[in-house]
């Protein structure tokens, strides 16, 4: 059988879970935000690795190449309040600079502890989470 039926049909049944299965979901995108980003693999997530990764996930999202985020880029990734605050010269747009300034701004909400990195723990709070969005 091809692969991307299945891959809709898995995508469709994910969807059709979700409001059951939040937790797990949530867990699942920290853990992955955590491998992909920890390119120390130490373990925790300093700065500069939430800096390159949040940079590598903005070209990702950058459908349209023209070095923005609009909101439809941003997708869930941000909320409303979060974007506005991402985008302090109010063009509706985020630069890869204001994308960066807003995962540095997650990075250190969710670094509790205060110790420059975010650990695992840290990173499946709640701050943690809309970081995770941020860099994967
Ligand atoms: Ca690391
Ligand atoms: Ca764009
Ligand atoms: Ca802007
Ligand atoms: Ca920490």
């Amino acid at each position: 059988m091809p692969k991307r039926p299945v891959a809709t049909i898995l995508a469709v049944l994910s969807l059709l879970a979700a409001p059951l299965v939040v937790f797990p979901i949530t867990t699942a995108r920290a853990a992955n935000a955590l491998t992909a980003a920890d390119t120390d693999k130490d373990g925790t997530l300093d700065k500069a690795e939430v800096d390159a990764a949040a940079g590598a996930q903005f070209d990702k999202l950058d459908k349209d190449k023209d070095g923005t985020l609009d909101k439809v880029e941003v997708g869930k990734r941000l909320s409303k309040t979060d974007f506005a605050a991402a985008d302090p010269d109010n063009d509706k747009t985020l630069t890869k600079a204001e994308y960066i300034a807003a995962a540095d701004k997650a990075f250190a909400a969710a670094d509790a502890d205060h110790d420059g990195t975010v650990d695992a723990k840290e990173l499946h709070s709640k701050a943690g989470l809309a970081l995770s969005k941020l860099i994967k």
